[in-house]
């Protein structure tokens, strides 16, 4: 089977494929740009056959996928991180967007037929009441950001080449998801980063926080992807799964649990406005029971052990 990963040299693709090499009978391809960073996958680059493709480029798409022809195609290639949207809402959009109607599009002009997994996220329920939750996949979608705008199309393009086409798309929202790789500029790394610079001695004892009291549903990104290969596994096509771990932390019990975990003690918290986003939801906690029930899927990795693995990613380099 061939199984193409757009994104692959990002945080989740890379663990995407780390995942697919434990696999027999899997063919993986990948799509990077010429300029992508590929420290996540240098430890594979020789295992996969990798493309060059932009997915803003409706040809390069195409001539990716007519050499291809996938089988399955996990999209995770992504303008992925939340502040930039605000500062790059254009090219937020155009890449989310564009990119995968690219795809959809080669794939029905190329005439395959492969299942394809749309990475959505928990950004899509934005505003969310507290009688609301936990959230599942019939909450309303209110996104709060230029990203949440991205991924909500993103969504419902997938479910509407599903309905006019019937192009094989599997939608998923992910709830928050870490891990070793996992860029400082997302809470546990920035955290753990921080940390480990004040263990080498490199920082003062002072942490720099945003908002600590928000709870989050933390997943490790191993569980995360083994979650996205059920999906396409035994997902319905047209439909849409939440996955989450459904259980909800505050930042500050992630700040607390590093803290515990390491070398040093008696620092000095301090929350800084740039860190705070614009608008804020308190609690985000998802219950996905459709997902479970469907793949009998549930994380395995404590979410300790999580916070564990990315302080010694973080130990590894600095
Ligand atoms: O930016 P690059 O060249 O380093 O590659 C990133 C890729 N990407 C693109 N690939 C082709 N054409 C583009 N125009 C383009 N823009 C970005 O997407 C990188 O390989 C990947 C994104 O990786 P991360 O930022 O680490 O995202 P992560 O956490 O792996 O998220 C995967 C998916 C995304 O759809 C998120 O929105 C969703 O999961 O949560």
């Amino acid at each position: 089977m061939k199984v193409l990963v757009t994104g692959v040299t990002g945080f989740v693709g890379s663990h995407l494929v780390d995942y697919l090499l434990t696999m027999s009978d899997v063919e993986i391809f990948g799509l990077k740009r010429w300029r992508s960073r590929t420290e996540n996958i240098e430890h594979f680059e020789d295992r996969i056959a990798l493309y060059e493709c932009d997915i803003r480029d409706a040809t390069s798409v195409r001539n990716a996928m007519e050499e291809i022809k996938p089988d399955r195609i996990f999209h995770l290639a992504a303008q992925s991180y939340v502040p930039t949207s605000w500062d790059s809402p254009s090219s937020t959009l155009e890449t989310n967007i564009m990119g995968e109607l690219n795809i959809f599009e080669s794939v029905r002009k190329i005439g395959i037929d492969p299942l394809i997994q749309v990475a959505g996220s928990s950004e899509e329920y934005g505003l969310v009441h507290q009688n609301e939750l936990p959230i599942t996949e019939g909450n309303p979608l209110r996104p709060l950001s230029p990203y949440g705008v991205s991924k909500v199309c993103q969504d419902m393009l997938a479910y509407q080449y599903f309905m006019n086409y019937g192009i094989k798309v599997i939608r998923t929202r992910a709830f928050n998801h870490t891990g070793p790789r996992r860029p400082a500029n997302f809470v546990c790394s920035d955290f753990a980063r921080q940390i480990v610079q004040m263990e080498r001695g490199k920082k003062p004892k002072v942490i720099h926080t945003g908002n600590l009291d928000a709870i989050r549903d933390f997943t490790d990104v191993r569980d995360m992807v083994k979650a996205y290969w059920l999906s396409l596994e035994r997902g319905k096509p047209g439909d849409v799964y939440t996955i989450c771990s459904g259980t909800g932390e505050t930042i500050k019990d992630i700040l607390d649990t590093l803290v515990k975990l390491s070398d040093v003690n008696d620092i000095e918290i301090k929350q800084t406005s740039t860190r705070l986003r614009p608008t804020d939801v308190p609690v985000l906690v998802c219950d996905c029971v459709k997902f479970r029930k469907l793949t009998g899927w549930k994380p395995e990795i404590p979410f300790e052990q999580t916070l564990r693995d990315i302080l010694e990613f973080w130990r590894a380099r600095i």
